[in-house]
């Protein structure tokens, strides 16, 4: 209930904060982009994580206005960088509930003159579950904008290999619990993330890996084939406010 009552007045006064988490090329490890990430500042001064609240706010149907909010102020941030820089957007499946998502794409598009091939969302196993047509035909509007769509978690989930071929994605993200198992006692994590990134080959789709987070998972990056990487290893998620210097020294 207390969260209920500070996420409604987050949404009312704007109150939320985007932290950003680099991505880089491989095998150059250029800086390529950020993921734009939510917090909710709390009444003592601490982040809530999206995980915390995200959820609730679904459960309130607030996640329109806070997704919404989220697209105008990553795509606004975004066009302050350098342009060859993306920015990627996580979007709930509920976004794609009322049909409207393509509008407040290009609402956001148009207010900050963000390029459209700048901007990635990121689309969750959870949103395929439903209504195919119609969120392949809200995909496809959003495609023909110039936007890229990106498979996040990939591998995470149930059937992640039936929506491959069903939906139009120009990109996958290895979900980090396969960079995880590389650390583990299952000495085939690896041969998986590498069938992985060639499935995406043979689809034309670009192959990101997530969750890195130490120099051995580092290293097996340069055995795989990947096009970029994401993880604490390279970079942590900081507020904008931090993001100038960093870009200016290729972070
Ligand atoms: O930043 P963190 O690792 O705590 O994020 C946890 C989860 O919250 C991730 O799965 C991420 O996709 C999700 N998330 C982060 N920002 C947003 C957002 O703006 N909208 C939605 N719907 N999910 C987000
Ligand atoms: O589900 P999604 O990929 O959107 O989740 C993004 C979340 O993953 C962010 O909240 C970010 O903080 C977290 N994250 C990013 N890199 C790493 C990492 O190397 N290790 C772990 N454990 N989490 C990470
Ligand atoms: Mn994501
Ligand atoms: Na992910």
């Amino acid at each position: 209930i207390e969260l209920e009552r500070a996420i409604r007045e987050a949404v009312l006064n704007d109150r939320f904060e985007l932290h950003y988490q680099p991505l880089f090329e491989i095998p150059q490890r250029r800086l390529a982009g950020f993921e734009a990430l939510i917090r909710m500042p709390a009444a003592d001064g601490t982040l809530i994580p999206p995980l915390a609240f995200i959820p609730v706010a679904e459960d309130l149907r607030l996640i329109d206005k806070i997704g919404a909010w989220v697209l105008r102020q990553a795509c606004r941030t975004a066009a302050t960088w350098p342009a060859h820089l993306t920015v990627a957007v996580n979007l709930s499946p509920q976004q794609f509930v009322a049909g409207t998502i393509s509008d407040i794409v290009a609402v956001a598009l148009r207010e900050s003159g963000l390029a459209p091939h700048r901007l990635e969302l990121e689309i969750t196993e959870g949103l395929l579950l439903g209504n195919t047509e119609a969120i392949v035909s809200q995909l496809l509007s959003l495609k023909a904008m110039g936007v890229a769509i990106v498979m996040d978690d990939f591998g995470a989930g149930y059937s992640s290999l039936n929506y491959l071929w069903r939906f139009p994605f120009d990109k996958i993200k290895i979900d980090r619990a396969f960079m995880q198992g590389l650390d583990g006692p299952h000495c085939q994590v690896g041969a998986v993330v590498k069938a992985i990134i060639a499935l995406g080959r043979e689809l034309h789709m670009r192959v990101t890996v997530e969750g890195v987070e130490t120099a051995s998972q580092a290293a097996f990056l340069d055995t795989a084939d990947g096009d970029q990487v994401q993880g604490f290893f390279f970079g942590r998620p900081v507020p904008a406010s931090e993001l100038g210097a960093s870009i200016l020294a290729g972070f």
